[in-house]
């Protein structure tokens, strides 16, 4: 499921701004879990399609209030899925302004209703408490995006409740201009040297990356790439999606992008900063333009949904000539040493060896050989319904793994697909960086 964190980098110019700093600076990271009746996480892929869990935890707390006072603040928004989008807005409609992006603030300010926010993706919004009145609550919701597997418990993240007026003015304001350093989003389609299309796509079961896995890249001795971008050429990367049910937030290391258009349409108004995942969903092609600078090297590129990525929707590109080897420029020391990483259960109630998530459907996970015997779990979990917002036919997803040696089971889910449903807008020097 993975860990989570924040670093928050400053510089003088973030430092600078009456944007709220300190306590009304808050990290908020979030995701969707699930849970069996002893409250262990339960785990499954639905035919590595993505992993959604029932409860919406927020630092680590189940759907929380936060007392707030009536004045702006700052929240450093993760979503720390590991598939799932969110659509986030205020419980009372109102407006708030995103003022970062993944790269760093903003060129401007962008003041939205809503906002599409998937896995990996930092955002930094500001809302003005100071609207309300003592004791009001606002709730932050989500209406899902398209492709994802609803709960009705998924259509809240937290909450805030308001209280006593503060009458200190300082770091209070959204300034009009936040970040003229334009390095990034300056850059023009002209500044392109090289144009290249990368297509997300599964092929025969595999996630792909123009027909590339991650297990071709291990293959290949860590030698196979899908570019090998000069140090400092600019180039335009056209990221399709030819459809098939799912979205992918592509992550691109080393350098952060500008997005130039989504199906020849412009960015969102949130996506209007530089950045380092960008939602490809289903049919579109999304086109990014960056320099490839600062570092010579192999660097990744992958889906952040972490299904697709760890069943190898992963590839790498070559910046100019030669760099660290990632593999095997610092190797692991003392192997032979170290213990086993973790142990895996073998109580079955604990396993996530298969389960009924939100009791959404009925997954049947034969056991692997060695425990063929033991019959597949049945555990209750918290929240219900799988919820669907539109009336659309089931889909029955069936998917034959692919053989390895970890794991050698079949999965049958029957699911519906998500509601078609349009996604609003957003735009910041400093940022909550947070790669992986
Ligand atoms: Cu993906």
């Amino acid at each position: 499921m993975g860990l989570a964190g924040q670093y928050h980098v400053h510089d003088d110019r973030e430092l600078s701004l009456p944007i709220p700093h300190g306590e009304f600076d808050v990290p908020i990271i979030y995701g969707d879990r699930m849970f069996d009746k002893t409250g262990e996480l339960l785990f499954t892929s639905d035919g590595h399609d993505g992993q959604f869990g029932d409860v919406i935890l927020v630092n680590g707390v189940p759907w929380p209030n936060m007392k707030v006072k009536r004045r702006k603040y700052r929240f450093r928004l993760l979503n720390a899925s590991v598939s799932r989008a969110y659509n986030l807005s205020l419980s009372n409609g109102d407006t708030f302004a995103v003022i970062c992006t993944d790269g760093g603030l903003m060129p401007q300010p962008q003041f939205v209703k809503s906002m599409r926010h998937i896995m990996a993706e930092r955002y930094e919004i500001v809302i003005d408490f100071s609207k309300y009145q003592p004791g009001q609550k606002v709730t932050l919701k989500n209406r899902s995006p398209d492709n994802n597997i609803d709960h009705d418990t998924t259509g809240v993240v937290c909450q805030f409740v308001v209280g006593a007026h503060v009458t200190d003015p300082r770091s209070n304001e959204i300034p009009q201009d936040l970040n003229p350093n334009m390095n990034v989003m300056g850059l023009k389609e002209s500044d392109a040297k090289t144009t290249r299309l990368m297509r997300f796509e599964r092929k025969d079961g595999h996630w792909t990356v123009n027909g590339q896995t991650w297990e071709d890249v291990v293959n290949s001795d860590y030698n196979l790439t899908v570019a090998n971008p000069g140090l400092g050429d600019v180039e335009i990367w056209e990221l399709e999606n030819p459809g098939g049910g799912w979205f992918h937030p592509v992550h691109i290391h080393l350098v952060d992008f500008k997005v130039l258009d989504r199906n020849g349409r412009p960015p969102e108004d949130w996506e209007k900063g530089p950045k380092d995942v960008v939602y490809v969903g289903e049919s579109e092609k999304v086109r990014v333009i960056m320099r490839f600078e600062n570092q010579v090297g192999r660097y990744m590129m992958h889906c952040h949904n972490l299904v697709h990525e760890d069943h190898d929707m992963m590839v790498q590109f070559q910046v100019g000539e030669g760099g660290h080897d990632p593999i095997k420029a610092d190797p692991c020391k003392d192997q032979g040493k170290m213990g086993p990483l973790f142990v895996v259960p073998d109580d079955d109630d604990h396993g996530g060896r298969g389960s009924t998530p939100g009791g959404s459907g009925t997954i049947t996970v034969p056991a692997a050989p060695a425990a063929a015997a033991a019959p597949a779990p049945k555990v209750n979990v918290l929240g219900t319904k799988v919820k669907k917002t539109k009336a659309k036919p089931k889909r029955k997803v069936k998917v034959k793994r692919k053989v390895k040696a970890k794991a050698k089971h079949k999965t049958t889910v029957k699911r519906k697909p998500a509601a078609k449903k349009k996604s609003p807008r957003r735009k910041p020097a400093s940022s909550s960086r947070g790669r992986s």
